[in-house]
């Protein structure tokens, strides 16, 4: 083999056993194989040597070309590796064994009585349906029998977009889907409709310790032919027994609603102040909770169905101020605070 060769060969293996780093591997990469490189150097060079001697240089040169190759390709893969272990070595570490802190997180309160309303509901056969909080002035309002400039809507001010939809101000939106999506079962085979849908509704009004401007509830529905008051009555009763498991005073009162025929007010005696009169239940003792109602014709026949033919109840529970009561919560806008001084003291009972 040519000296030169032999030279060069010796220079690159000790280089490259000495490189540490990938942009000093990438320097040497360009100084023996790149354009201006040593091996491409020799290459060009073989045109100045005599005829016989071209063959053998050239095999060798191609030879240290490809040696070249490998050995940078294989010493560029080592030093990857290095750096890679280097950069774990500097992440903090995680010991996967330790066992789990105990500060776990908590359930807000809401979606503590949301599910036990839930549970409730669906051990009594009820589905549970979920609704966007964008919705139209049609669902809102126009579809449970409140028309515009009907007065009713005085009482539920909402926020509007720029397209004319709304945010819910009541879970009475979703009404009219309910009706639509169950009745051909009801009126095919006979399937009451029984459907729960909680969600968030928003009220531009003015906030004290039982009013917020974003707030729960949670509806509710039965349809099917002879639905009473007695069935109205029978389901709000083993609710509000069942998330309570103790005696509460509860009151029925009339209740005007567009969308019910009779309506309700379902009131719980105060048990922030045990009906004293506190700034909880607006020093009345008695908290308004869920109104309720026999369905409205005009909002069975906007959801395609018969009420001659058919009857239902309705009604909507305050699911923000059913946490309060449940929990002793004395401010409405505590819940939504992000206290996790306050809100994270409450468990499922369950
Ligand atoms: C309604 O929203 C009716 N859609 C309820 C209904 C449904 C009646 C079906 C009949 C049949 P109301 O505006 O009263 O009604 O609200 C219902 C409950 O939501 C109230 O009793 C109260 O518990 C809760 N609520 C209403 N406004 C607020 C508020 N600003 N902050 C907290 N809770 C509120």
């Amino acid at each position: 083999m040519d000296d030169r060769i032999l030279q060069l060969k010796e220079k690159m293996e000790k280089e490259l056993s000495d490189v540490s780093d990938l942009a000093e591997m990438d320097r040497l990469r360009v100084a023996y194989l790149g354009k201006k490189g040593s091996i491409t150097a020799l290459l060009k060079g073989m045109k100045e040597l005599a005829a016989d001697q071209k063959k053998a240089f050239g095999a060798d040169v191609n030879k240290l070309k490809e040696l070249a190759m490998t050995k940078i390709e294989a010493r560029t893969q080592e030093l990857r590796k290095k750096q890679i272990e280097l950069e774990i070595a500097a992440m903090p570490q995680f010991d996967i064994s330790s066992p789990a802190p105990k500060e776990l997180g908590s359930y807000h309160p809401i979606t503590l009585v949301q599910r036990q309303c839930e549970t409730i509901f669906k051990s009594m056969g009820f589905t549970v349906e979920d609704y966007p909080e964008v919705v139209t002035d049609y669902e809102c309002f126009e579809a449970v029998n409140i028309p515009k400039h009907h007065p009713a809507r005085d009482m539920q001010d909402t926020y509007y977009l720029e397209n004319g939809q709304l945010l819910k101000s009541q879970t009475s939106a979703a009404q009219n889907a309910i009706l639509r999506k169950y009745g051909p079962a009801l009126k095919e085979k006979g399937v009451p409709i029984k459907a729960i849908f909680p969600g968030r509704c928003f009220r531009n009004e003015a906030t004290d310790a039982c009013h917020e401007n974003t707030f729960f509830q949670m509806e509710g529905m039965m349809v099917d032919k002879n639905i009473s008051i007695s069935n109205l009555i029978y389901f709000m009763k083993t609710m509000l027994s069942e998330v309570f498991r103790k005696d509460i005073r509860v009151r029925l009162r009339p209740g005007f609603f567009p969308f019910v025929e009779p309506g309700f007010e379902l009131d719980i005696s105060c048990l922030i102040c045990g009906g004293e009169g506190c700034p909880s239940c607006k020093h009345s003792g008695w908290l308004e909770l869920c109104p309720c109602g026999m369905i409205h014709p005009n909002v069975l026949r906007e959801g395609g169905i018969d009420p001659d033919e058919y009857t239902g109840f309705a009604f909507g529970l305050g699911l923000t101020r059913l946490a309060m009561m449940k929990y002793g919560i004395k401010d409405i806008r505590d819940l939504n605070s992000g206290s996790l001084k306050v809100l994270s003291q409450f468990t499922d009972d369950e």
